[in-house]
């Protein structure tokens, strides 16, 4: 499976995490990404924040002179065997923490029509899968939608700031049988109510998915006009040419979808 990462670059901490990391002399002067495995690059314009597991281990791997990545060992040991670390196949962890304790940290999503977005909880986040960290783009992503629904709802329950998920999804994608926000309309359709409503939601994926590719017309961006088969690699070279992405490769046997 082919993923473009997404780099979103750590602008302000959550408070649990600055206490731990915020004079930490090793990431002073440098850059710290979460980095977010996806296969829709062409929807980057409509994220509104960006997910991971609160029981899942994340790492933060040095990449290079100025680079460290927020994501799974797993994905990091992946990385490193595709140019993505100091020494071929050697991983160079500074740190370990769970999930929850960064929640509520900023950062800046390329191509993102917010400034800054928030770093959220989402409960069906697979730790073997991809970087384990899920950008979200509730226009055109059902479960992205549905966990952002469940936490305006009930900020408290998910310790959450609810202004921390007051970013409403972005018109992105025109279809002709859903509309411009196909994921909400799909949802509110199949009378999805919750991330745990997970086989309507793989339905609701699968139906999103298609309807965006085959028939979705970008509306907004460099390529807006242009059919979202057309827009597709140009968006993704574009994130790769500007380094605010990079293209990674997961073994097959090891990809384990949502859905089963
Ligand atoms: C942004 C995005 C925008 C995504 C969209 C989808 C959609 P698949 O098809 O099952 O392989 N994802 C990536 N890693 C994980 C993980 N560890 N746990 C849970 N979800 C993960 O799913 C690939 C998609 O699943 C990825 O693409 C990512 O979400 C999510 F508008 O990135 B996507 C209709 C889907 N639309």
């Amino acid at each position: 499976q082919e993923y473009t990462c997404i780099k979103l670059k750590v602008l302000e901490w959550s408070k649990e995490a600055n206490e731990l990391f915020g004079e930490k002399p090793e990431f002073k002067d440098k850059e710290i990404y979460f980095v977010a495995a996806t296969l829709r690059p062409e929807t980057m314009y409509g994220q509104t924040n960006c997910y991971i597991g609160t029981e899942i281990d994340y790492g933060f791997f040095k990449i290079n002179e100025t680079d460290i990545f927020i994501c799974t060992y797993r994905a990091a040991r992946n990385m490193a065997f595709q140019g993505y670390s100091e020494e071929r196949g050697k991983v160079n962890q500074l740190a370990e923490i769970k999930g929850s304790i960064l929640i509520g940290t900023k950062v800046k999503a390329p191509l993102s029509k917010y400034e800054q977005v928030y770093i959220l909880p989402m409960e069906n986040v697979l730790q073997t899968k991809g970087t384990g960290v899920v950008t979200s783009v509730p226009s055109d992503s059902p479960d992205d939608y549905i966990t952002l629904m469940d936490l305006r709802k009930k900020a408290k329950y998910f310790k959450i700031e609810s202004s921390w998920a007051d970013y409403d999804p972005v018109p992105i994608i025109r279809t002709p049988n859903y509309g411009d926000l196909s994921a909400p309309n799909v949802c509110v359709q199949k009378k999805i109510n919750s991330q745990k409503d997970r086989v309507q939601l793989a339905e609701a994926k699968d139906i999103v998915y298609k309807e965006g590719f085959y028939n979705g017309i970008m509306l907004v961006g460099d390529h807006a006009g242009k059919p979202v088969q057309e827009a597709k690699p140009l968006i993704r070279n574009l994130l790769v040419s500007t380094k605010q992405g990079f293209i990674y490769n997961e073994p097959e046997s090891l990809v384990m979808s949502r859905s089963g």
